[in-house]
């Protein structure tokens, strides 16, 4: 079996793939790779691997014989809208290399759009698979850009290109970094620790989220989808629940009652925050590959305190 080459492996999302992906395929099949070096022993191949140089991307996939690349390495939007011109570097200019790279050698690629790719002319409810995309972050730009990108390389070089627009995703293992939706993730932590949280977006703002076994799985179970039923195959629209912060913290609430939040509102992350769809139709997702979440804000609730809990008392 031709390898998988995980980029990004130490962040959000690539610190739970990773492991996933070792289950299910062994630990020599998947390669993960960052920019930064992993403080933990690794379980299997790590590459330091920068997604702006593209002979880093080369050197990595010939090496391992690299069928698949999760391109997970970006900038997050809140990061993003301090850093424009870097999130434009890296997100455009990494995704750019990992496509030649792909195109050369025979790779498929899986590239993590966001409902940052909308904006505020996008109809906020029920925001359709197929509509407006005019987004006003830099972030979004970069997000069209690459499903745009993707189904170029797609269409012209038949490169296996597949995507999802994926929601605020809720985890315990690493911290996201620098995202909107990162409320969310803090909103647990804090409960456990300080059993009280300032939030920096309005008790009333509605945005779509997932649990991040869900997510792990979405990627998975497209990347192994029958390219034959793929007719959206770079951006699927994708979702789990939708919550404002004061109906997640109401859900905590249900565990630990004495929960307080107060909110201090962060005018630059609600301005992204109010740009994008309040819940969005997955029903393309739904039809065209099957997906179904697991988890929805109860269960991810639980799971969660839970989880978290069990961690902190054995720190
Ligand atoms: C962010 O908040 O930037 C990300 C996203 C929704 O793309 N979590």
């Amino acid at each position: 079996m031709r390898r998988i080459l995980v980029t990004g492996a130490l962040g959000q999302i690539g610190s739970e793939l990773v492991p996933l992906l070792r289950t299910r395929f062994g630990d020599e099949c998947v390669v993960a790779s960052d920019v930064r070096h992993p403080e933990a022993p690794a379980t299997g191949p790590f590459e330091r691997v920068d997604c702006m140089q593209v002979q880093d991307i080369e050197r990595v996939v010939t090496r391992h014989s690299v069928g698949t690349v999760y391109h997970l390495a970006a900038l997050l939007s809140v990061v993003a809208k301090q850093r424009p011109s870097a999130a434009w570097d890296l997100n455009m200019g990494g995704l750019y290399h990992v496509l030649e790279v792909a195109r050369e050698c025979g790779c498929a690629v899986f590239f993590p759009s966001s409902i940052g790719a909308f904006g505020p002319s996008t109809p906020a409810q029920g925001t359709p698979q197929e509509t407006i995309q005019r987004p006003t972050t830099i972030y979004g730009i970069t997000k069209v850009s690459g499903e745009l990108l993707c189904d170029y390389y797609h269409r012209r070089f038949a490169v296996d290109t597949r995507g999802l627009r994926l929601p605020g995703l809720i985890s315990y293992a690493a911290p996201p970094g620098g995202g909107t939706t990162d409320y969310a993730v803090e909103m647990f932590f804090h409960a456990l620790n300080h059993g009280h949280y300032t939030c920096y977006l309005r008790p009333d703002t509605c945005l779509d989220m997932m649990y991040m076994p869900d997510a792990l799985r979405a990627m998975v179970e497209l990347m192994a989808a029958d390219a034959a039923h793929l007719v959206h195959r770079n951006a699927y629209n994708l979702t789990a629940m939708h919550f404002t912060p004061e109906r997640l913290a109401e859900e905590i609430r249900v565990h630990l009652p004495d929960f307080r939040v107060d909110y201090r509102v962060d005018p630059e992350r609600q301005e992204i925050a109010d740009s994008w769809p309040e819940w969005m139709d997955d029903s393309a997702a739904r039809e065209e590959w099957g997906w179904r979440p697991d988890y929805d804000l109860a269960a991810t609730t639980r799971d969660m305190l839970e989880r978290l809990d069990a961690r902190f008392r054995s720190a």
